[in-house]
């Protein structure tokens, strides 16, 4: 049992080395605790961005805890991750909406479902609807997720899901990320909605076998 306590709190602190050690020391048995020890990053990021909002941290702590909870993930991805799986691969869409940059969660969701079997396709981060009408319809997907981490990535979700219904695509489309509840799901437009990755994966193997 690995103290994760000291790992959030090393986190918030931006303190890599101690990260990274115990990072490195839950990995020594396959990662079994990585889940946990990825709870204990998120809660180490929340910190940081208390901090951020008390003015204690500025935006280059924010770009720091950016990089050092990606080196984190990299750690961990292997076993969050789990075994591919075979078999043919669904195609789907992936991105961070319109005028948001964060793309960490995105990047944890994308490593879940390839894991999972789909062919992800990645757009990348502030990502306009028009590129996602464009993909969609050139690549024949059936299955878009939103990531959104701003307060004000709910008026780009809803955007998207407008122009993509506009363009009369049947597509079933899951928004995820920080802002993200039943609520924002209803008033997006969107099928479907999910903070873990987890539940991202099973609502996306839902509609792919349908
Ligand atoms: C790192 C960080 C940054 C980095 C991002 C680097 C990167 N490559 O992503 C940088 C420096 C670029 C950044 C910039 C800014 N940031 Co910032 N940032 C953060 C911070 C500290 C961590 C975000 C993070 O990565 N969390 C860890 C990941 C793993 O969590 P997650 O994204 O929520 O993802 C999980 C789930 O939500 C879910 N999920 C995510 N996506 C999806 C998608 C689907 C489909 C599903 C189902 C699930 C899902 O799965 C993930 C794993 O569990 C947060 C603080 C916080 N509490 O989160 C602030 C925070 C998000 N940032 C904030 C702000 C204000 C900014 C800036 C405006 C700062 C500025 N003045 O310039 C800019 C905005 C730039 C922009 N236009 O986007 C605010 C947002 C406030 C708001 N409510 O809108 C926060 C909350 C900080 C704060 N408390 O004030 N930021």
């Amino acid at each position: 049992m690995f103290d994760y306590e000291a790992l959030a709190q090393a986190m918030g602190e931006l303190e890599e080395d101690t990260v990274v050690e115990i990072l490195e020391g839950v990995m020594a048995d396959g990662g079994s605790e990585a889940e946990k020890a990825m709870e204990a990053c998120q809660k180490g990021m929340e910190t940081v961005g208390a901090l951020f909002e008390e003015g204690e941290y500025f935006v280059g702590d924010l770009i720091y805890a950016g990089e050092l909870m990606t080196q984190a993930v990299g750690i961990l991805k292997p076993a969050l991750a789990g075994a591919e799986s075979s078999g043919p691969k669904t195609k789907m869409i992936l991105c961070t909406v319109k005028n948001d940059l964060h793309d960490i969660g995105k990047n944890i969701v994308k490593a879940m479902l390839e894991a999972g079997g789909f062919d992800v396709i990645d757009l990348g981060i502030d990502t306009p609807a028009e590129k996602i009408v464009e993909t969609a319809k050139a690549e024949g997907v059936k299955i878009i997720a939103l990531s959104g981490v701003l307060t004000l990535a709910l008026d780009s979700m809803k955007e998207a899901v407008n122009a993509i219904k506009a363009a009369g695509l049947d597509c079933k489309i899951i928004i995820g990320g920080a802002p993200v509840s039943a609520d924002a799901c209803a008033n997006v437009g969107a099928d479907e909605w999910a903070h873990s990755p987890q539940k991202t994966v099973q609502t996306c193997k839902t509609w792919a076998a349908a």
